[in-house]
């Protein structure tokens, strides 16, 4: 009993401190130092997103590849200096976006110098062009600062691949405190945009090393795909919708094509390896898409606020691809 309480104690005491560290990031936290700048960035968003739809899908996992890597610190935004930066290691050779938070960036610079962070303007940006897209709503709240450090290596690692099982993917997840139910549902946001060849082609052409399949695609798929999309295993131009028939639309289509064996890469047809990831994915098809989208929203919640830096940590980027000097 006294050492249960002593847990309990234990326990409570565990989530103050951890509360209290998350506890800077406030809702409009530049209400004060900053008032306009996030209607800045929705104004933006709104007038430009029309023009580039494909831009919301790029935008969301720009947010998650920072956020996996030293936390949502805006180091992807990084150029490489004297070291690679992460955008320059393998996983990142296709985000897109850059140019676009930089903009933006420069619209909060002119209004409030030195005040709003690029990791923010990030976050809100990324919301804002799914929601202008038709997507989920997430809160995001702000206060978060920029990193100084940004590390090509910490990014092919702590990315995950497209080619990893259930297992790597739940220890990565689990590496930035999201469990198996945030791996399903943050996945879902392949329902939108593209990929390339090379991220599937192995799956096609040469699976084990014997020129081979993979056994887990529905091989009707498979087969067109060869004659449609990657048409040969070396092709690293073609473009394919993770989502086919619906890649602009955020909904719960994705999820039909990964119980029919169709999810593009492994790390999609990976989540039905698992008793949880599965029974997730199938009780997300069993509800409506409003309920996908407040469960994505909450999984996106968490994502957002991964070991941000608060207060006097980091620094307020002046260009979002350049550490102060
Ligand atoms: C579970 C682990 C994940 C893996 C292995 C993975 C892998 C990938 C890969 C390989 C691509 C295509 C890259 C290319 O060939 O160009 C991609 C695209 C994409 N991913 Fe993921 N991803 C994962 C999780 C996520 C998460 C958590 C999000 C966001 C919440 C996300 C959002 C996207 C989006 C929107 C695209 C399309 C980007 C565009 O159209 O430019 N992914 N992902
Ligand atoms: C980048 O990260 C790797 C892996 O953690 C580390 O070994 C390496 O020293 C880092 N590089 C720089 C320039 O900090
Ligand atoms: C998953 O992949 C890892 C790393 O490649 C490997 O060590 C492990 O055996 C695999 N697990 C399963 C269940 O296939
Ligand atoms: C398939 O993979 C094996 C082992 O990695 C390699 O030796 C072989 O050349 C590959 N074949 C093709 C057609 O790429
Ligand atoms: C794509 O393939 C071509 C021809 O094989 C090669 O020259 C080029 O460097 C590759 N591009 C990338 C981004 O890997
Ligand atoms: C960062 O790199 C990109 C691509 O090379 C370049 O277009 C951009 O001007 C660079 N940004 C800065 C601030 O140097
Ligand atoms: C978007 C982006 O920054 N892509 C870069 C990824 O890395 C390659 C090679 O390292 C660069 O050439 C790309 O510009």
């Amino acid at each position: 009993m006294a050492s249960q309480s002593f847990l309990r104690a234990l326990i409570l005491c565990l989530v103050a401190i951890i509360g209290s560290t998350q506890a800077q990031l406030q809702q409009n936290f530049y209400a004060k130092t900053c008032p306009k700048a996030e209607a800045i960035v929705y104004k933006y968003v709104h007038e430009h997103i029309r023009n580039a739809p494909s831009l919301a899908a790029a935008l969301i996992r720009l947010q998650f590849h920072d956020c996996f890597i030293r936390g949502c610190d805006a180091s992807v935004l990084l150029n490489s200096t004297t070291n690679q930066a992460e955008k320059d290691s393998p996983p990142n050779l296709t985000l897109r976006g850059f140019g676009f938070i930089e903009r933006i960036k420069s619209l909060v610079e002119a209004e409030c110098p030195g005040v709003v962070s690029c990791a923010d303007i990030l976050a809100v940006t990324a919301r804002d062009a799914i929601v202008a897209t038709g997507g989920p709503y997430w809160k995001v709240t702000t206060g978060r600062r920029d990193g100084t450090v940004s590390n090509a290596t910490e990014a092919l690692f702590g990315i995950p691949a497209p080619f990893q099982n259930i297992t790597t993917l739940q220890g990565i997840f689990a590496g930035v405190g999201l469990d198996l139910k945030d791996l399903v549902l943050l996945s879902g946001a392949h329902t939108i945009g593209i990929s390339h060849c090379p991220s599937l082609s192995n799956r096609l052409y040469n699976f084990t090393g014997k020129g081979d399949q993979d056994p887990s695609l529905d091989s009707e798929y498979a087969e067109n795909l060869k004659k449609f999309k990657c048409k040969t295993s070396t092709d690293n131009t073609t473009l394919v919708e993770m989502d086919p028939g619906s890649r602009k639309t955020f909904d719960l289509s994705y999820y039909v094509h990964v119980v029919k064996r169709r999810g593009l890469f492994e790390s999609d047809a990976a989540l039905l390896n698992n008793p949880v990831t599965k029974s997730t994915v199938n009780q997300l098809l069993q509800g409506s898409v409003e309920n996908f989208f407040a469960e994505f929203a909450k999984s996106m919640e968490k994502m957002i606020q991964i070991s941000v830096l608060t207060g006097t940590q980091g620094q307020i980027r002046k260009q979002c691809a350049l550490v102060n000097n």
